[in-house]
Formats: C-alpha cells, structure tokens, sequence
C-alpha cells in the first residue's frame, strides 16, 4: 500500500503499548508496502519527553511472532482460511447457543493490551449484553492485589503518586520488582533522582537482578517472607520510634490494631531470612521522603493482597504520603490501568462499586439494559472462571488480546478445560491458544488500531494509527461491535473509537476515576491527560489531597486529605505472614520462581517468534546445579513440579540464590509448572513460588518409567 500523500507519511505520535510506564513515540510509516518504518520516543509528550526504550522500539515496529491475516475455523485437528461472513456466524452460533442455556454460559477473557475503547466494549458486551458473571480482564494475572489493597487502604483502586515524585524522593524502596528489565524509561528516572546526594534505591528481591545489580542496598531475603519481613521493618519502625503520629492521627485508621499485632523484629527477620540488622536498614531508610515500588514479587502471591497492604502500612506509619513520597505499584501491560477504569471487570466503569444497587441501575440504564442481567458479583478471576468449564456452566470461552494456555499457571489444566469448550480466540498473532481455537478472529494491533491507553499514573494517552487496517483483519472495536450488535442487537450504537470513548468518560462522571473532562481534542492538544479529570481545565495529581501542589511534600503540609473510604481516612491493614503456599520437601526440594528477562514479553508471543528454543533457560546457583548431579556442561535437564515436567536449559548464575530455580516467563512451557492457588481477595495466582525438582535430563521420564514397571501398568 503505498500512499502517494506525503501528508501521510508524517510520523504519528501514539503511545507505546508494550509496557505500562506509557511513553509517546512517533510512529513512521514505510514509504510503500506494509508497516512501521521506525519508532521513536515522542519529544513533545508530557510522559517521556522523547525517551523511549530500545525494545519498545524494537517490538513496535518489528514483532517476531506470525501475523495472523485471515479468519480461522477448525476443521478437524486443523485450521483452515475461511471468510469474515462464515467465522463471524460460527462465533455467533457458538457463543448464542451457550448462551440460550446459561447467560454464566460464556466467558470472556480480555486484556491490558487493548485501547481503553475496545475494552470498554467488550465489557459492556460481556456484562450488560450476555449477563455472564465469568468475564476477566487479564489484570487478575498481574495487578489484582495491588488493586484489592488499594480499596482496602484508601477506598479506591491506583497510586497516589505520579511520575513527578520520583525526582523529590530520597529513598528509592523497590520491592519485588525488576523496572531496570520491565519498566526502563521509568526506571531511568528513578536510577538518575537515586543518584543524588542522601538519596538511594534499595532493592528486596530474592535475586540478584540488574536493578538489584545498581541499587546501593539489596535485600536478599527467602522467596515468599515479604508480608513477614514488611511487618518486621514496621516493628521496627515502631521500636526506633520513627512513626509519624501526627499523620497516623489525623488522616489514617486502624495503626494501633496493627501495632498490636506487629511480631517481634528478631523473629521475623529470621522467618525472611534476613538479620536484624537489614530490617534496621530498611526502617531507617524510611525515615528519608520515600517511594515504595513494588510489582510481580508482590502481587503474585496467595498472601499478594495482604503484602501489597503491609507495603502501603509502612508508608503511612512513617508519614510517606504526599508529593514525593508513597505507595507506587508498576502496572505491568500498557493498558492495564485503563482496563480496570473502564472494561467493567471488578467495578463497573468509573470504579463504581459491583455491588451496589444505584451503580447498577445508573450503569444498566446507560446502556439500555435491563438491570438484572448484569451479573451480581464480579466472578472468580481467570483461574476460576476455566475451571467453570469442569465443575460449572462455562461452555463457550472468548479469548481478546490473551494466551491463557501460555500465561496461566498450571497450563496443562488450563489446554485441557479450553479443548473441552468451544474456543473463540481473537488476537493478532499465532499463539498456543490459537491452535486450541474453533474460530480464529484475526485482529489488527499497534500501529494499526485507533483508540486511548491509560498508563500507570492514571495518563490518558491517543494510540494511532500508522497504518490502514491490512486487509482480512479489523480492528477489536469493530470485531466486538459486530459480534455485540448479532448476538444483542441495540447494544452498540456507536462502534467509532471517538463516540465510544465518549460514552465511558461520560459514565465516569462524578466517580472517583472521574475522565469526563477529558476528550480526544484534549488529547491531542495536551499529549496526554491525567484522571481524575472531571472537567476541561483539570487534571489529577497527586490524590485524596485538596488543595495540595507539588511543594507540599510528605503529609501534604497544609493540605488535608480526602480518602474515599467512609470515614475519609486511610485505613491500615492487619495481615499477618502465613508461609508459602507450597512448601519444598524432599521430592520437591527447590523453590521455582518466574520473571520477566529485557529481551522478553510476557507469553512471548510478539518476542520470540518462530525460533523459540523446546526448553525454556533454567538459572540456579553453580552449586545447585552441582549437587543435583548434573554435568557442568549438561545442556539439558528436567524440571518437574507436581503439575507436570519440563525440558530445561540449566544455566549456572550466582546471582540466583541456593534453594532457587529460576525461568522466564516468556516460553510456553514455563506455567506446567505453576501452582494454580490463589489469593482468596485478589484471586491473583501465586505464580512466583512453588515446589520443583531439578534432575539431569531423563530422569523424570525413566522414573515413571520404573513406577509402571514396579506396578504392572503400561
Ligand atoms: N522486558 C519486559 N518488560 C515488561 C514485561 C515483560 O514481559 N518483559 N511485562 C510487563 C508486565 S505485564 C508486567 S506485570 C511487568 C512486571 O514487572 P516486574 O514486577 O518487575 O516483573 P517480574 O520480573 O515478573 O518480577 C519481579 C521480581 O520479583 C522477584 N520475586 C520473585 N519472587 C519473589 C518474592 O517472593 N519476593 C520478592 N520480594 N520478589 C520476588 C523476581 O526475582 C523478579 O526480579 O513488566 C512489564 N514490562
Ligand atoms: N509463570 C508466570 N506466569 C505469568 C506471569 C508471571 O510472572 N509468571 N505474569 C502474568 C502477568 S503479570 C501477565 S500481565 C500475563 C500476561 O498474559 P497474556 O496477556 O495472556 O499474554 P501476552 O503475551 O501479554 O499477550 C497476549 C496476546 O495479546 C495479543 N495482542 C497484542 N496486542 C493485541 C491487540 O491489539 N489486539 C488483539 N486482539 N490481540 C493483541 C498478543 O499477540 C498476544 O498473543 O501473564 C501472567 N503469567
Ligand atoms: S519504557 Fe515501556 S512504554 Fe516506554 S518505550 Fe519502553 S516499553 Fe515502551
Ligand atoms: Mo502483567
């Protein structure tokens, strides 16, 4: 497609979409043919000010994975090219049919990969058109506990902070997260502020990483004892007699239930493996304007919500709330904020809450929908929701933006379940759960889709495209749209990104996510705009402190604080450390943990393309390796957990401790391993610990091999 307009060959600024830090690029087109000539970071938008990462550049304008170009239907074990026409009519008939029997029939699994538009479109489709109660947004995979303790804490779901705090900050606490691989631009900011005088970035992470790597300080504590080693540095706090009573005492709830709970310093420290001497460290280093990150070491857990908690706690017993200070969970997926604002998942759009009967009547109404189709409770998260497909309704599943057979924990469970049902999957490329699929609805993607993202710091941001739509693929807005009008007519009146966005901002109005003010000549005029913004002039700061400007500092000086909770105040949390949710023993002697490595994105889809290796790298410790008998110069071994067993590539690092193993997030094969336990307030999954074995490659196979013979199976 060439385009003899030079007008249109002029670089388009949009946002980065491959991690939710949400920089501007400028996206050029190719002169002739088919996509992205090249990218680069946006000099004139307000988030990044024209940096940009080199993969964020690299994964925009050149995905390794296979572009899916036609719709697929299955035809036996295979899938075969059909037209728009028959694949829309086989999802329509497959999804109707499951729907005739139980609206809980369907379920619909999105992501924080979407434009805020088509988001919002699936799950007004998903609630208000087919009523199903088993609809997630993928953000239960990754953000969930940060968000549950959020409501907890301040009765609303983001951070308080901005990017604008990082500079004012002199304790740099990153907390079981790694932004120097997974949010670099952003890291950068926050590596440059450490760098000053009296300032620092101490890191707690069980490993050695390349953020762990720069930091002044590294807290290396046993995998799974952060909610007792965050306890023990309150205590701690308590004991050197560094709590900001004033605060606690004036805008918060609930301190002195906690500090009667706190354990003693010692003891937990033992339990997370540290000395006593680093939680004094951490204590103090609290004491200097602090801002605590925290990502996947956190949330990605069964105690995942009590420990995000535990980190908010430590920020408001030590007053580090206010301009420069406080609790700033990493977002992962680029849109991943924009997805709980506005895709109806845990509250329906604008943080109303699920449950209560004026919300529901405003939202139904809105949408020209009886009430009580829409479900009453949000559903059991990811996990949950396909294991409906055993021992509940769900028959049909619509998979948007997502590859549950690579991401979800326990994936062999996960395969199965989605083999038993009638699978719709709509993506942009070929993935694990492509080939599981009935119907294959191809998807344009970045560069390609018209829409908004909403980045970790609540900025809303245009996403354009660089390109016309291919032909044989349209865009998810559309997809949704048509399927939504075939299965509930009169759902969707406009299927333009423009009109829908404005349909959602306008169901913000008057909430606490409020973007009614916010539009998409706004946008283009500001770059980009921060919520709550509820009229044209406004823009968010930093939040629940009226009157407050950056010079306000920790506390928020004069300013007085606002909390959505019922009393206005910020509530502490009493969560006390319950060990790990499956111990080692000695047929699992080793810990498993899972992360994320630069060159990687998450299932790995649009990174490692064609040529992904049968097994996954494995890193452990020299001496891991060797006690597990392996040769040193072994190039493959067996990883096994209770759920199934892997071919792995063991690769000596010192940086990974003793009891570890550790595997990237991004091969296919990495969740046969997971444990599918979640926590019970978040339903996040507890991807990051769980019991394995390491042998030297074979091992496993043979051993079942020997059960069977012993046994007389065959
Ligand atoms: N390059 C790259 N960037 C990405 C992504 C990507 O796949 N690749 N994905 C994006 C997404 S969706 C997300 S959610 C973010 C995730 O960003 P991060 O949260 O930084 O991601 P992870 O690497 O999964 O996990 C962070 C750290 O948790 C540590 N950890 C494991 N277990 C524990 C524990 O018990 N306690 C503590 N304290 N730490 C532990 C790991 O060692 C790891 O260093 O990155 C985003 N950016
Ligand atoms: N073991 C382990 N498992 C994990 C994690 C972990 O740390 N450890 N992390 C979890 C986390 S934090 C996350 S966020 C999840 C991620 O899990 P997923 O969201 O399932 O995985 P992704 O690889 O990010 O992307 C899914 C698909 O979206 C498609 N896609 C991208 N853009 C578009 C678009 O515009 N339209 C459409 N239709 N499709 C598009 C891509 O091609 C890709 O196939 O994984 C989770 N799984
Ligand atoms: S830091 Fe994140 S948003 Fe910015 S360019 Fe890199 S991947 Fe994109
Ligand atoms: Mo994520």
């Amino acid at each position: 497609m060439s385009d003899p307009d030079p007008e249109d060959r002029d670089p388009v600024p949009t946002t980065c979409m491959r991690c939710a830090v949400g920089c501007g690029h400028l996206h050029h087109r190719v002169d002739t043919g088919y996509g992205i000539g090249s990218a680069q970071g946006d000099v004139s938008h307000p988030v990044n000010r024209g940096m940009a990462c080199p993969r964020g550049i690299e994964e925009s304008v050149d995905p390794d994975g296979e572009w899916l170009e036609r719709p697929l239907i299955r035809k036996g074990s295979t899938l075969v090219a059909t037209t728009w026409e028959d694949a829309l009519d086989r999802a329509v008939s497959g999804l109707s049919a499951a729907l005739e029997r139980d609206p809980d029939g369907v379920a619909v699994l999105g992501s924080g990969q979407q434009t805020n538009e088509a988001a919002y479109a699936l799950g007004k489709l998903a609630r208000g058109g087919f009523g199903t109660r088993y609809y997630d947004a993928n953000t239960t995979l990754c953000m969930a506990s940060a968000v549950t303790a959020y409501y907890d804490a301040f009765g609303s779901d983001a951070p308080p902070c901005t990017y604008d705090d990082i500079d004012g900050a002199e304790t740099h606490l990153v907390w079981g997260a790694n932004p120097a691989v997974a949010h670099p631009v952003m890291f950068r900011w926050i590596a440059e502020s450490a760098r000053d005088d009296d300032s620092r970035l101490v890191v707690v992470d069980p490993v050695g990483t390349k953020t762990a790597g720069v930091a002044d300080d590294h807290v290396a504590l046993d995998l799974g004892t952060d909610l007792a080693l965050a306890r023990a540095v309150l205590a701690r706090v308590l004991e050197r007699g560094e709590v900001d009573r004033e605060f606690v005492e004036s805008a918060t709830t609930g301190f002195e239930e906690v500090a009667d709970s706190l354990p003693s310093v010692a003891s937990a420290a033992e339990t997370a493996g540290v000395s006593v001497e680093t939680v004094d460290l951490l204590a103090e280093a609290l004491s200097d304007p602090t801002l605590v990150y925290w990502g996947m070491g956190v949330n990605q857990s069964v105690q995942g919500t009590d420990t995000a908690g535990a980190l908010i706690d430590l920020c408001l017993a030590t007053g580090n709330l206010g301009p420069g200070t406080g609790p700033f969970s990493l977002t992962g997926q680029a849109n991943s904020m924009g997805t709980r604002v506005c895709s109806s998942k845990g509250s329906w759009p604008g943080q109303r809450p699920f449950d209560d009967p004026a919300e529901r009547r405003t939202v139904a109404d809105a949408w020209g929908v009886p009430v009580d189709r829409l479900p009453d409770d949000p559903g059991p998260g990811p996990v949950g929701t396909l294991e409906a497909v055993d021992d509940g309704p769900v028959e049909a599943v619509w998979a948007v933006a997502t590859n549950p057979v690579a991401g979800m924990p326990d994936a062999t469970a996960v395969r199965e379940r989605l083999e038993d049902s009638f699978l719709v999957v709509q993506d942009a490329f070929r993935t694990e759960t492509v080939e599981l699929a009935d119907v294959v609805l191809p998807a344009a993607t970045w560069g390609e889709s018209d829409g908004t993202a909403t980045n970790m710091e609540r900025r809303v941001s245009r996403v354009r495209p660089a390109m016309e739509t291919p032909p044989g693929i349209r865009t998810d807005l559309d997809i949704v749209t048509t399927v939504g009008e075939r299965v509930v007519p009169g759902l969707f009146g406009a299927a333009d990104p423009e009109p829908v966005f404005e349909e959602f901002a306008a169901l913000t109005a008057g909430t606490p996510a409020d973007l009614s003010g916010v539009s998409y000549d706004r946008l283009d005029d500001a770059g980009a705009v921060r919520w709550p913004a509820p009229d044209a002039a406004s823009e968010g700061g930093y939040r629940y402190l009226a009157g407050a400007d950056e010079t306000a500092g920790r506390t928020g000086g004069d300013a007085s604080w606002a909390f959505e909770t019922p009393s206005g105040r910020a509530r502490f949390s009493t969560g006390e450390h319950g060990g790990v949710a499956e111990p080692t023993d000695e047929e699992y002697p080793l810990v498993l943990t899972t992360a994320r490595e630069a060159d990687g994105y998450n299932t790995g889809v649009r990174s490692r393309g064609a040529a992904t290796p049968d097994a996954p790298l494995a890193r452990a410790h020299p001496d891991t390796l060797s006690e597990t008998g392996l040769d040193p110069d072994a190039d493959r071994a067996t990883l096994g957990s209770r759920r199934g067993s892997v071919p792995v590539r063991p690769e000596a690092d010192p940086a990974v401790p003793r009891e570890l193993v550790w595997l990237p997030v991004h091969h296919p094969r990495t969740n046969e391993l997971t444990l599918p336990d979640t926590d019970p307030r978040s339903d996040e999954p507890n991807f990051k610990q769980c019991a394995v074995r390491l042998r030297p490659a074979g091992a496993d196979r043979d051993a079942v091999a020997v059960d069977a013979e012993a046994t007389g199976d065959d």
